[in-house]
């Protein structure tokens, strides 16, 4: 057999093998998918009036460390991590980083500090200079609200 025929019936059983499961498929599936992509997580609706900020301390304050970090939120209750009620949420303090990506679960490290018990306030302990806090809620699943509730960024300096 020359090599031509072999390509030639290989060819052909490949047309065949795609009829086949062309057959297979369901209608539907031709026209293509409209789903959003799977890396994005689902978001929880913010009320309109909901409000996160940090009660102390103040920006520009000078401060030691330890550093008591008291949370403050309007508009929405505090709820523990798991908690999918609506108009529900958990603070996460982000210190010296960005707001992170607000559809995906906010990351859990040394920058970005998950209260999933409901806790309002916190002590961390923080390097002397400058450094910033901000407020970011979560939902029950740790992605921020859509919009995201998130504080104003304050810059602190540790002595
Ligand atoms: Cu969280």
């Amino acid at each position: 057999m020359s090599h031509k025929v072999i390509v030639l019936l290989a060819g052909l059983a490949v047309l065949l093998l795609a009829c086949d499961s062309a057959q297979d498929q369901p209608a539907t599936a031709a026209s293509g998918s409209t789903s959003s992509p799977t890396s994005v997580a689902p978001r929880t609706p913010a009320p309109t009036n909901a409000r996160v900020f940090i009660v102390t301390p103040a920006n520009g304050d000078t401060v030691s460390s330890p550093v008591v970090v008291q949370f403050g939120l309007e508009g929405l209750n505090v709820a523990p991590a798991g908690t999918y009620e609506p108009e529900t949420g958990h603070h996460h303090l982000l210190i010296d980083t960005q707001l992170p990506a607000v559809d995906l679960p906010i990351p859990a490290d040394e920058n970005h500090i998950h209260f999933g018990k409901g806790q309002t306030e916190t002590v961390i302990e923080l390097t002397p200079g400058p450094h910033t806090l901000q407020l970011l809620v979560g939902d029950g699943n740790h992605v921020p609200h859509q919009q995201p509730i998130a504080s104003e960024t304050i810059t602190i300096t540790v002595e």
